[in-house]
């Protein structure tokens, strides 16, 4: 008696499983989304809404920016078995005090706090990510993820000056050891980007659907203690580029802050990755004139901006 209670315990699971993975299988049918296995971001406001964890191995993310103002992410490979309890420890405290001395001018008391970073920070790869994505807007890149512990971050700043990383746009993601198996995607065009020669990219293209690799030839630590990256941008007029490239100067305590000048349609790219690595993007392009910027201090100087056209 007590067996067969069980038997039909075990069979009533597995008729549970076996419906719930047909509706599954109905659901991604229809979902082309799904079987793409993208890993979904969404921002609401200042926040990051995705899973906790993802398998190793190239992994696409797909952003969608809901928000009304513009983010990204970059992905920030913890030393050790650090996590995102050490990171706000030991880096929320100097970095807001900092950014709160700066704002009232008082820029050397600023930088004493940063004298307070913990020495890990300094072991902190990073490991790529998503470009700038304006307000209402989707973006997709793809990354091949080594196993560990990444925390990634949103530092487009507040009107007042304070990145989103202090208002809630910091997040942990593990990558655990077993391998997704997915191909690195084909790409239709390549960008290359390298500290000396800059961003090297075609001068035309057509309009549509278009996946991008960005080779990184190499990669250096700049003025802002970050590295070169990618980001494509729509401008309405070809003298938005000046004021594009003093807006990604970090290093300018007034730049980088919400609004952003108009005019600029920020579509993804690919976040700081280490030399020799190469890291993709997905945009739909319509006609019109389009810049490829790094965030970088002096970007255009350093010809890390590439414009070109969409007919
Ligand atoms: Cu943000």
């Amino acid at each position: 008696m007590k067996l067969e209670y069980r038997n039909s315990i075990i069979i009533f699971t597995i008729l549970l499983l076996v419906l719930s993975s047909c509706k599954e299988n109905k659901a991604s049918e229809n979902d082309l989304e799904t079987q793409k296995n993208y890993v979904k971001v969404i921002t609401n406001g200042m926040d990051f809404e995705m899973v906790d964890e993802v398998k190793s191995g190239w992994t696409t993310f797909r952003y969608t920016n809901k928000s009304n103002e513009p983010h990204f992410f970059i992905l920030e490979k913890m030393p050790n078995t650090l996590g995102i309890e050490t990171y706000k420890k030991d880096l929320f405290p100097p970095f807001t005090l900092a950014f709160e001395h700066f704002e009232k001018g008082e820029i050397e008391a600023g930088m004493k706090e940063f004298e307070k970073i913990p020495e890990w920070f300094y072991k902190v790869e990073l490991a790529g990510g998503v470009g700038l994505t304006s307000k209402k807007t989707t973006s997709k890149s793809t990354i091949f993820l080594e196993p560990g512990t990444y925390v990634m971050e949103c530092y487009v700043r507040m009107p007042n000056g304070m990145p989103h990383t202090f208002m809630g746009m910091v997040k942990e993601l593990k990558v655990i050891e077993e391998t997704n198996g997915n191909k690195a995607p084909k790409a239709d065009y390549n960008i290359d980007i390298a500290s000396e020669k800059g961003i090297t990219f075609v001068d035309s293209l057509k309009t549509g659907d278009h996946t991008f690799s960005v080779k990184f030839k190499d990669q250096k630590q700049y003025e802002h203690l970050m590295g070169h990256d990618v980001n494509l941008v729509k401008i309405e007029n070809d003298s938005l580029t000046t004021i594009l490239g003093n807006w990604l100067n970090t290093v300018d305590f007034k730049a980088f802050r919400t609004p952003v000048p108009d005019g600029l349609l920020f579509l993804g790219g690919v976040e700081d990755l280490p030399a020799g690595k190469t890291g993709y993007f997905e945009a739909n392009l319509e006609k019109g004139s389009y810049v490829l910027i790094s965030e970088i201090p002096n970007a255009v100087e350093r010809k890390m901006i590439k414009t070109f056209s969409v007919y």
